[in-house]
């Protein structure tokens, strides 16, 4: 029994919870589900020895139900009366349990062509409903605490709700994702109609039924999700008779983790990283603040440096002989402080330290061209006063070979 409660109250927080707002059994009353009092408001104990009061410990749902007593023996029953539209149908449900007399029930209610009653055949709270057509202007509900019943019996009735008959569905709300954190995600959702009202909505995670909305309601934090899943969500609404739309749109949405969330901070059109390190394609982030593994393509790119390499023009730089360059070359296969092919393959090479050593190299071959230069001078000098003592030599060889 416990097992059907489960399954029936939840059903019947929906019907009773939607169909205020067309609701027919509309007193303030403690049957009433939206608008419940300690009151008896709208129901009447028929004939003198029936005694009807608002009872607060039985309560099937908020804090009281309407009490049926039969105070002397014979046909003790409660009514209620209400206006119907000829030809119309309605949707009647009402929660009863009787006391530990048989044959209590629903039985001969006025109005209605098509009306079967229906014992109350449990001393647990059960749902009892219809779907009757009104064959006048009014109609008249009946409980009866006994047939021929006896005095002390006693039935209990909550949750009452009268809805005229509507057979048009919604239409669906159109559903986004508006907002979400680490555990959770705000839906938003609008744009539903239906002949007659949107009385609540039902909110659906992959696939399975999250919550049961009343109301006039377009926004929803589905709580308790967890990092790192992909969640499906849609929506339906309802209406007062319990029409469901059919399913809204289906929106997606990924739980990401707190910390790649939080360490991004927006300062109005840019965003930046406060901490950690980036790794596109590759987890290799140490000594990186950026690591990706792939081709990087830029219009330009700045490598800042703070050793460029002018050093190789003051008096004090050690400029290697051509000599101990070419001993270095012939003993290590590569320039003196330029790294190796094997180094380059295990390390490769830092954009800015590499164009450093270029130049490097660049200005010792300046270094060395300039002192080729000087040298080339000095011999083009002295083989200008070379050929000149020759020259001067063969005047004399000339003249004398004349003499003779
Ligand atoms: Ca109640
Ligand atoms: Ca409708």
């Amino acid at each position: 029994m416990k097992n059907l409660f489960k399954f029936i109250l939840p059903i019947a927080i929906l019907i009773c919870s939607i169909s205020y707002a067309q609701e027919i059994h509309n007193q303030s009353n403690a049957l009433s589900y939206a608008n419940e009092a300690n009151s008896t408001e709208g129901w009447v104990g028929v004939s003198s020895g029936t005694s009807i009061s608002s009872e607060s410990t039985e309560a099937y749902h908020g804090q009281y139900c309407l009490k049926i007593l039969a105070e002397t023996d014979g046909w003790r029953r409660a009514d209620y009366n209400f206006d119907t539209e000829v030809g119309a149908r309605y949707k009647i449900t009402i929660f009863a349990k009787r006391g530990t007399d048989v044959r209590q029930g629903f039985y001969i209610w006025d109005g209605f062509s098509d009306f079967v009653g229906k014992e109350i055949d449990t001393t647990e709270w059960k749902e009892y409903s219809w779907v009757l057509t009104a064959s006048g202007t009014t109609a008249t509900i009946k409980a009866f605490t006994g047939h021929a019943s006896v005095a002390g019996n006693i039935l209990y009735l909550d949750n009452v709700s009268i809805i005229k008959e509507d057979l048009i569905s919604p239409t669906p709300p159109s559903l986004s994702s508006t907002s979400q954190t680490v555990s959770s995600v705000t839906l938003s959702w609008n744009g539903a109609t239906d002949n007659v009202g949107i009385t609540g909505y039902k909110v659906y995670k992959n696939g399975s039924l999250e919550i049961i909305l009343e109301g006039n309601l377009n926004t929803y934090e589905v709580s308790n999700l967890t990092t790192g899943l992909t969640y499906q969500f849609t929506i339906t609404s309802v209406d007062a008779y319990g029409n469901e739309s059919v399913l809204s749109n289906q929106v997606s949405a990924t739980i990401t983790n707190e910390n790649s969330e939080s360490l991004w901070v927006s300062m109005g059109n840019n965003i930046n990283y406060t901490a950690g390190n980036v790794g596109i394609g590759t987890n290799a982030l140490t000594n990186y603040g950026l690591a990706v593994d792939d081709k990087i393509r830029a219009r330009e790119i700045r490598v800042d440096n703070d050793n460029w390499a002018d050093y190789v023009f003051k008096k004090d730089y050690n400029l290697p002989t051509l000599e101990e360059v070419q001993k270095h070359i012939q003993e290590k296969g590569h320039l003196p402080n330029i790294p190796s092919a094997k180094e380059v393959k295990a390390n490769g090479i830092e954009l800015g330290e590499m164009n450093k050593l270029l130049l490097e190299k660049i200005e010792e071959l300046t270094l060395y061209t300039l002192k080729q230069e000087k040298k080339i001078n000095n011999q083009q000098q002295i083989n200008k006063k070379l050929l000149n003592r020759l020259e001067k030599i063969e005047l004399i060889m000339i003249k004398k070979d004349q003499k003779k």
